[in-house]
C-alpha cells in the first residue's frame, strides 16, 4: 500500500505464519531493540489472543516465543467457539465462513466471520468496561455497560455486517489484503443501545461532521502508542436509528473475536466502521483521519482504473454504503443434488432494501425471480428461495443476481481496484445433478 506511515500499513497480506518467531518475521518488530517492558507486553498480548483462540489457559506461557502460533492453531486448527470458519490470515486473525454454513436467517455467533487488524485486548470484562464519548460535544461522558443499559432504550436488531474486502480473492491481478472469497459477511442479532441516543445525550456540536471510533485492541508491532484501526462515519450515518453500540450477540455474550464486551455495529457500511472492543467515540469537526481512514485503506479510486494500474492516493474516495449483493447458501458449491432442488440464500444492499433476486441455471441466458422475504428490520439481510427443476443430469451453475430498490443490480464482474474492495459480482455455485 502506498501513502501510509509504515506503522499503519495493512499487514493482512502476510502469508499465514506458523512455527516461526513473529518478532523476527514482522518488520515492525524485528530489528528494534525491545525493552524488557515491551517484550513483556508483547508476550502478554500474544498470550491473550492465544488463550482466546485455544479456549484454555496456557500454563507454560512464559516459554512461548513472542508471537509463535501454537501448533493447535497452525494451518488447520479451529478457532475456539467458531465452527467451520476458514482462517485466511493468522496474525491478525482473519477467518471467513463458507457460504453453505451461512444458511440461517440469523447467523449464529459461532459462524460469524472474524476480521482483526491488531491484537485483541487482554481484558474483556463487561463489569469494568467503560466507553467514553467526547470531542465536539457539550458534555463528555463515560459509561459502564450497566450505565448504557440503564440510561438508554435497549434494542435488538438483526444487522448485516460485511467486510469491505469481501470478494477480494476474485480480482485479477490479485489485490493486496486477506483473500476473502464470499464469507466475510454475517447477520447476527445484536442487542445494544442506539449510537444516536448516546451521542444526543452528550450534545452534538453543530460543527460536527464525523465520528471517530477507538477500540482496546493493540497494534501488531506491540507499540502501545499506535492504534491498529480507528475509523468513523459521517454524523448523519451515526444518527440513523439502526447503528448500535452492542453488548450482546444472538442473546449471548459477544464472541471475544467479534469485539466483546462492547462494539459498534454499523449496518450496510464496510465492516471496518463497526469498531470492536469499543472504548471511545469522539466527535470531530473534520473527516476522521485515524489509522485505516487515509491513503488507500477502505478507499477506492474515484474513476475506473485498468487492472494493475497504479493510482495516485489523492484520487481515492472513502467507501460509504456497501453495494447490492446476494449469497447462495444452499446448495453448497460443488454439491451433488437431485434434479429438484431448492435454492436459498440472502441478499442485502447498504442503506437500501433489496427489491428482487433472480436465479439462472443456464449461465445467465434466462432468469427466474426468487421468493424474497422482507428484512426483519432495516439493516438486516433478506432471505430468498426458489424451487427449481433441472432438465437432465449434468453440471450446472446456479447464479444469483440481486437488484435493490434504487434499481442497482449486481454486475457480472466488478471493476478491479488496488485494494480489492466492493466486489459484488453475482454469486455462482456449481452443482452436479444426478
Ligand atoms: N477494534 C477493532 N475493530 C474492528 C476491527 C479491528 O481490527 N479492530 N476490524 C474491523 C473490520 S475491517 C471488520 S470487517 C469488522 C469485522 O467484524 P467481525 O470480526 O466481528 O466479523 O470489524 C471491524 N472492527
Ligand atoms: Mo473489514
Amino acid at each position: 500500500m502506498t501513502g501510509h506511515p509504515v506503522s499503519n500499513r495493512d499487514q493482512t497480506s502476510d502469508p499465514p505464519i506458523a512455527g516461526r518467531d513473529l518478532a523476527k518475521a514482522d518488520p515492525t518488530v524485528g530489528g528494534r531493540d525491545l525493552s524488557p517492558d515491551r517484550r513483556a507486553f508483547l508476550r502478554g498480548a500474544g498470550l491473550a489472543s492465544v488463550a482466546i483462540m485455544v479456549g484454555a489457559p496456557v500454563p507454560f506461557h512464559q516459554n512461548l516465543p513472542t508471537g509463535l502460533i501454537p501448533a493447535a492453531l497452525a494451518g488447520t486448527g479451529t478457532l475456539n467457539g467458531k465452527d467451520g470458519l476458514v482462517r485466511l490470515v493468522d496474525r491478525p486473525i482473519s477467518a471467513e465462513t463458507p457460504a453453505h454454513l451461512l444458511d440461517d436467517t440469523i447467523t449464529p455467533t459461532r459462524r460469524h466471520f472474524v476480521r482483526n487488524n491488531g491484537i485483541p485486548p487482554l481484558d474483556m470484562d463487561p463489569g469494568t468496561w467503560t466507553l467514553t464519548v467526547d470531542g465536539q460535544v457539550d458534555q463528555p461522558r463515560t459509561y459502564t455497560i450497566d450505565d448504557l443499559q440503564n440510561s438508554f432504550e435497549v434494542v435488538k436488531l438483526a444487522l448485516a455486517l460485511e467486510c469491505g474486502g469481501n470478494g477480494r480473492a476474485f480480482f485479477d491481478p490479485p489485490a493486496t489484503g486477506a483473500q476473502w472469497t464470499h464469507g466475510a459477511v454475517g447477520c447476527s442479532e445484536w442487542t445494544g443501545v442506539r449510537l444516536r441516543d448516546v451521542l444526543a445525550a452528550a450534545g452534538v456540536h453543530p460543527d460536527v461532521v464525523y465520528t471517530a471510533h477507538e477500540g482496546a485492541d493493540t497494534h501488531l508491532s506491540g507499540d502501545v502508542g499506535l492504534l491498529p484501526i480507528s475509523r468513523g462515519v459521517p454524523i448523519a450515518k451515526a444518527m440513523s436509528g439502526n447503528v448500535l453500540i452492542a453488548f450482546a450477540q444472538n442473546d449471548g455474550p459477544i464472541h471475544p473475536l467479534n469485539g466483546a464486551p462492547l462494539r459498534l455495529v454499523v449496518p450496510g457500511w464496510p465492516g471496518s466502521c463497526s469498531q470492536k472492543w469499543l472504548r471511545r467515540i469522539w466527535l470531530r469537526n473534520r473527516i476522521h483521519d485515524g489509522p485505516k481512514m487515509t491513503g488507500t485503506s477502505y478507499r477506492v479510486p474515484r474513476y475506473p482504473v485498468a487492472p494493475g494500474e497504479s493510482v495516485d492516493p489523492a484520487d481515492f474516495v472513502i467507501i460509504e454504503r456497501m453495494p447490492v449483493k446476494s449469497l447462495i447458501t444452499h446448495p453448497a458449491n460443488n454439491a451433488e443434488t437431485g434434479r429438484t432442488i431448492e435454492v436459498r440464500g440472502h441478499a442485502w444492499s447498504g442503506d437500501r432494501a433489496v427489491a428482487a433476486v433472480d436465479i439462472s441455471i443456464d449461465f445467465g441466458a434466462t432468469w427466474k425471480p426468487a421468493l424474497l422475504d422482507p428484512p426483519p428490520n432495516d439493516g438486516a439481510w433478506q432471505d430468498f428461495r426458489l424451487q427449481l427443476s433441472l432438465p437432465i443430469a449434468g453440471y450446472y451453475e446456479i447464479w444469483s443476481r440481486a437488484t435493490d430498490d434504487a434499481g442497482e443490480m449486481q454486475p457480472h464482474a466488478f471493476p478491479w481496484n488496488p485494494n480489492g474492495y466492493l466486489n459484488n459480482s453475482m454469486h455462482r455455485v456449481a452443482l452436479r445433478a444426478l
